[in-house]
């Protein structure tokens, strides 16, 4: 959703230099990588989207201390926060705000087009970024992706076929998320994670994202090779998403 120029824009309402002063600039990063493969956790990155493109109106109402703390309680590896406003209605200081509450990697949810977006990230206390592949020339995705190594984040490269990870792959990602939602059609197929998962080379972490409803789902997809799993909605739609259980 991010337009250059609206990016030029923020630059200079929000100059690089005064990002870089931000608390959470020089913190160290918590890895997302390593969480998830932790035996002791279950893999599951759970998410705060208020309203989604797809599905409109979820919870718009949900505070993000009370949903991102139940989440981790409740046994999340991680957490994915939408920063998004146009379609998820998200913002930055929602992100900060998960991150004043919890200890734990946080992925920031966003379309990064540009450096200045992977800095932002790195000062709002995000620990990892999401880069879309078909939004990304692989040229550019990798050097978005290396620029996001150099500040110590962590990189989820996200694809929906074997065209995009094909084209995009190389050595600066992190994990490798497979979206079972079209970006197209919003149409959700788990095949899409089952079809794609073993052509993953094994040095990434693999996450299956999208359309999880079901704990089934979440062990046929573990026991097809997924490390993580993406989980927004079904949570979210609950009117206490940090205690809604997949059924
Ligand atoms: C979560 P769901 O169906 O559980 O709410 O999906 C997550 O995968 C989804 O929000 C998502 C997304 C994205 C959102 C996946 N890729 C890219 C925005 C941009």
């Amino acid at each position: 959703s991010h337009k250059k120029s609206e990016i030029a824009e923020k630059k200079s309402l929000v100059p690089v230099k005064l990002l870089e002063k931000s608390i959470y600039y020089d913190s160290e990063v918590v890895s997302m990588k390593q969480y998830i493969t932790r035996a002791d956790k279950t893999g599951i990155i759970a998410e705060f989207k208020r309203k989604s493109p797809s599905k409109g109106d979820i919870n718009v109402n949900a505070s993000v201390e009370a949903v991102t703390i139940g989440y981790m309680q409740a046994g999340a590896s991680a957490l994915s926060i939408l920063t998004d406003k146009e379609f998820f209605g998200g913002k930055n200081e929602d992100l900060t705000m998960a991150r004043k509450f919890n200890f734990c990697p946080i992925l920031r949810k966003d379309f990064i087009i540009d450096e200045y977006q992977i800095i932002e990230a790195k000062s709002i206390g995000a620990d990892c970024i999401l880069l879309i592949a078909a939004a990304l020339e692989p040229i550019r995705l990798k050097e978005l992706a290396f620029f996001a190594k150099s500040l110590g984040l962590e990189v989820l490269m996200e694809v929906h076929n074997k065209g995009e990870l094909d084209g995009a792959i190389n050595e600066y990602l992190d994990l490798i998320g497979v979206n079972n939602r079209s970006l197209k059609t919003f149409e959700v197929s788990l095949d899409t994670s089952f079809e794609l998962v073993d052509m993953i080379p094994s040095e990434f972490v693999k996450i299956s994202e999208s359309g999880i409803s079901h704990p089934e789902t979440l062990v046929n997809l573990k026991n097809a090779g997924f490390d993580g799993f993406l989980i927004g909605e079904n949570f979210m739609k609950s009117n206490r998403p940090h205690q809604a259980a997949l059924n």
